[in-house]
């Protein structure tokens, strides 16, 4: 349980972050759990298993990637440890192997809605956007990115790096310059945290504020989200957790005020009505589709839940 354990701390601390990216190792957790425990039976497994489930479930609260990703690799009917153990490593390194494929993916169909000599802007640190940016400028268009700071984790730096090192001209700004370079933007690229069944989107705090401003000024906005950041339970009306991390990432020291109190929410909500195509792996949609899409690929979730 130590290593699951250890993935739990990383995923919590924000060392391993990122939709996809918590997803992929929460499932690679359970995998090597499940090859390493010691059970004393079959019983025994499951229930360690279900344990080990929940805890990387609860280390955050928004993101359905994660919740998506455990119930694929936990959705296994063994009738003895062997098959339990051989059903866990194929259900986790399918989803992994699915989830590389659909960023490839992702970058082919959401790049054809960058044109040569676009100015793209990005928010936060989404493999999904940097893919539709990488693939773009991989087929030879000339692009320039404008990325956001992304206060207060600063994850905008991790992809002013990312982005440089494809050789990729690129601006950094802080969040609250956004109106003041829209009217530079031809299209603002973001990924996803959740999709709901109405094609609302939760990203990283701040987006919403772009998704608006964007609108106002005319601006293309597209979210590039794998089919796993789509929420099934939405679907029978579950409303999405926007998780509220400590105080202290935002300020160091709020003891020295006595009627201050720090607010820091992670997520934001942007409505469908801002939203101009979500790209998928499987194709592009208006936010509307998303109902349609969790039918497809996650129907056996509402199936479960529904019978
Ligand atoms: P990919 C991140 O969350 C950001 O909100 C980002 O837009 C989203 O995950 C998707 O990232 P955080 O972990 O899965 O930084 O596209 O809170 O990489």
């Amino acid at each position: 349980m130590n290593q699951v354990l250890d993935t739990c701390t990383k995923i919590r601390s924000m060392e391993i972050r990122g939709a996809g990216r918590i997803a992929t190792a929460a499932a690679a957790s359970l995998r090597d759990f499940s090859q390493a425990v010691q059970p004393k039976s079959l019983d025994d497994f499951n229930s360690q298993m279900k344990e080990a489930a929940d805890t990387l479930l609860k280390t955050r609260p928004t993101a359905v990637s994660l919740s998506n990703a455990i119930r694929m690799v936990m959705k296994y009917d063994a009738q003895d440890l062997d098959s339990a153990r051989k059903a866990i490593a194929l259900n986790a390194n399918r989803f992994i192997e699915i989830s590389e494929k659909a960023l490839e993916r992702i970058g082919q169909i959401g790049s054809r809605r960058i044109k040569d000599g676009s100015v793209v802007l990005t928010h936060c640190n989404s493999l999904a956007a940097l893919s539709v940016i990488s693939t773009a400028h991989k087929s030879g268009k000339k692009i320039k990115v404008i990325a956001t700071e992304s206060r207060p984790r600063y994850q905008g730096i991790t992809t002013i790096g990312m982005l440089d090192k494809m050789g990729i001209e690129t601006e950094l700004i802080v969040d609250s310059a956004v109106r003041s370079v829209m009217n530079e933007v031809d299209l603002v690229v973001v990924g996803a945290d959740v999709i709901t069944a109405n094609g609302t989107l939760v990203n990283k705090i701040g987006t919403a504020q772009i998704a608006l401003c964007a609108h106002e000024a005319r601006t293309s906005f597209i979210v590039a989200a794998e089919t796993y950041k789509f929420s099934p339970q939405t679907i029978l009306g579950e409303l999405v957790t926007i998780e509220e991390r400590e105080s202290a990432e935002v300020l160091a020291d709020v003891s020295r005020y006595s009627h201050v109190k720090v607010r820091n929410p992670a997520f934001d909500v942007t409505p469908h009505q801002y939203i101009d195509l979500i790209c998928t792996e499987v194709r592009a949609i208006p936010p509307e589709m998303s109902y349609q899409i969790i039918r497809e690929r996650l129907g056996w979730e509402m199936d479960k839940e529904c019978r």
